[in-house]
């Protein structure tokens, strides 16, 4: 038996509260109440909703620890030479180099066009561009290494020599090697080194960032009928694995990003319940990234939306994301999703700014 901590009744700032109230993982939020959830094994057997006043006093080592991470502030992440902070929302922009991608398949002529797209991003602010050659949407068939490399391999060249920072969205360590050698300074697994055993050892070796997703399936079959007894629950025990799977390959626990995989192997209710809860992971001590950008979800929402028509919802999502401490959101709009964030983070300093 043990006992998870999720981060609850978010209030404006900390001033004038009766009680306690505490800062999440470093950022501009701050909360009031912590839900106590008891696991047995991978499922939840009750929950207690108590305010943060007080609540140390029941804490025992495992909870401390969640404690630490929920409320300690994360460091700076480094790709190479440039410093993402993380007391602040980031946005990580999208370029598929794939010809099959659901939402923007095939919209690149070539890998200067896709590098230039890359590259209007970082102008348009965003901190980190994340460039993925294999479509994993549901129901995507895996692709040869050689094809990825071809497909990223010239993009990050070319963003990377313009100065940006690049992260490569792969499964697949010769794609990570490739990747890195042509200036990546981030891996983005989509698998969170489950696919390919040797992606763990190249990463550790090359002392990159890494961010691992959860998902529950493969690709090809994910969606098809994805099952939980509590998806808060099972993903944050499976990221804790996964944490702990990457540490002992060597991998400092400071260069460890998470992300709850939004759509992997979730449906609609899935997705939501995650959004809801998402602070939870914070527990976990490693910074959080989140992708909702397009994804069906909204569309299930919305009517029906067509993927080229979802970026009302995905910035929905996004301050959904930011609200719940998320770090770095991944998007395909950036100047839209920059300047939604822009205004909340104009919100949050006024909050936080003292009345004299
Ligand atoms: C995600 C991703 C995500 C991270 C994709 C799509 C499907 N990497 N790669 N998180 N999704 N870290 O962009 O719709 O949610 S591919």
């Amino acid at each position: 038996m043990r006992t998870l901590l999720r981060p609850t009744a978010f209030v404006d700032s900390p001033f004038g509260h009766d009680g306690k109230v505490a800062r999440l993982a470093g950022g501009l939020n701050w909360f009031s109440a912590v839900e106590l959830i008891r696991v047995e094994g991978r499922t939840r057997t009750s929950a207690e909703l108590v305010p943060v006043e007080g609540v140390e006093a029941r804490f025992d080592e495992d909870m401390q620890t969640q404690w630490d991470g929920l409320t300690g502030a994360r460091p700076a992440v480094q790709l190479g030479e440039r410093t993402i902070r993380l007391d602040q929302p980031q946005v990580m922009g999208i370029i598929n180099a794939t010809p099959d991608s659901f939402s923007d398949g095939g919209q690149f002529a070539d890998s200067g066009a896709a590098a230039e797209a890359g590259a209007s991003m970082a102008a348009d602010g965003a901190a980190i561009i994340d460039v993925g050659g294999e479509s994993t949407r549901p129901g995507a068939k895996a692709v040869w290494e050689g094809d990825e490399i071809g497909r990223v391999a010239p993009v990050i060249r070319q963003l990377a020599a313009s100065g940006t920072a690049v992260s490569v969205d792969t499964r697949k360590a010769d794609v990570m090697t490739a990747a890195l050698e042509a200036g990546a300074r981030m891996i983005n697994d989509v698998s969170a080194l489950t696919y390919d055993d040797r992606g763990a050892g190249l990463i550790a070796a090359a002392g990159v960032p890494v961010v691992l997703m959860h998902h529950q399936g493969a690709p090809e079959t994910m969606q098809d009928d994805p099952r939980y007894d509590d998806v808060l629950v099972e993903i944050f025990l499976w990221l804790e694995e996964r944490i702990a799977a990457a540490e002992d390959a060597g991998i400092k626990r400071d260069k460890i990003l998470i992300d709850p995989g939004f759509g992997f192997g979730k449906n609609v209710a899935h997705n939501l319940e995650l959004m809801n809860g998402l602070a939870i992971l914070h527990g976990l001590g490693c910074p959080i990234v989140l992708g909702a950008s397009r994804k069906r979800t909204i569309g299930a929402l919305s009517g029906e939306a067509p993927a080229d028509q979802r970026l009302p919802g995905s910035l929905a999502f996004a301050l959904k994301a930011v609200e719940q401490g998320a770090q770095i959101i991944r998007v395909h709009d950036v100047p839209e999703t920059v300047q939604a964030l822009r205004v909340w983070r104009g919100l949050r300093d006024q909050a936080l700014t003292p009345r004299v």
